[in-house]
């Protein structure tokens, strides 16, 4: 049988997409593994998450930098979604997690991308194995996997710190601002008296 690898590339050709897959023998298995091993923002990385709604599978094509937030999400698919679980995953798009492609799947799926992933000139993708990856612009990906740009993204990491720094902002600081401005100077462009 075939490998990820090589299925990825048929899967690719047929539906006439040029990428050119790496492999990384250090793993790319999660979105931090595969920034670490491409070298590139772990916010480029394209996790190709699969959900399901009580009658149907849906795709989310999410930044690596962020979580999904189901409840965006399950509006999106008009019904509640929860993570698909492994075998499932296999079963609808013909390759395990960690490898699981953007597009291409044995039953085409209703997909969304995370609208934080249009703003790279480059994003990179699983190409069916847990060691490999493709780049592809994310114009080219929206096209390839008619994925519609939504907001569906939980930015943690930010909203974290973003939390931090309000709890730990020095307190009880007296910053002297002036009760008011002095009235600027009247500058004459032209010089003289
Ligand atoms: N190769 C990397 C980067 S391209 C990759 O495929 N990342 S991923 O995010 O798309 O795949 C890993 C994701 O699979 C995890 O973020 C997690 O959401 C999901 N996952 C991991 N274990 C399980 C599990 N047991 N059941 C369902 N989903 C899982």
């Amino acid at each position: 049988m075939a490998s990820g690898f090589e299925r990825f590339r048929d899967s690719a050709r047929e539906l006439g997409v040029s990428v050119e897959p790496v492999r990384y023998p250090a793993g790319t298995r999660t979105a931090a593994d595969a920034a670490a091993a491409v070298g590139c923002e772990v916010g480029q990385i394209v996790k190709s998450l699969v959900f399901a709604t009580p009658a149907k599978l849906v795709v989310a094509l999410t930044s690596g930098a962020n979580q999904v937030d189901t409840d965006r999400l399950g509006e999106l698919a008009g019904e509640e979604v929860s993570l698909a679980d492994p075998e499932t995953v296999r079963g609808a798009t013909g390759f395990a997690i960690g490898g699981t492609l953007p597009f291409g799947h044995l039953n085409p799926l209703a997909t969304w991308i995370d609208e934080d992933l249009l703003a790279y000139d480059i994003v990179w993708a699983a190409a069916g194995t847990p060691d490999s990856c493709f780049p592809i612009a994310p114009a080219q990906l929206v096209a390839a996997s008619g994925a519609t740009p939504a907001d569906f993204a939980q930015r943690q990491e930010r909203e974290h710190v973003g939390r931090w720094l309000v709890d730990n902002m020095p307190r009880g600081i007296d910053l002297e601002l002036p009760d008011r401005r002095e009235p600027d100077r009247e500058v004459s462009l032209l010089g003289g008296d």
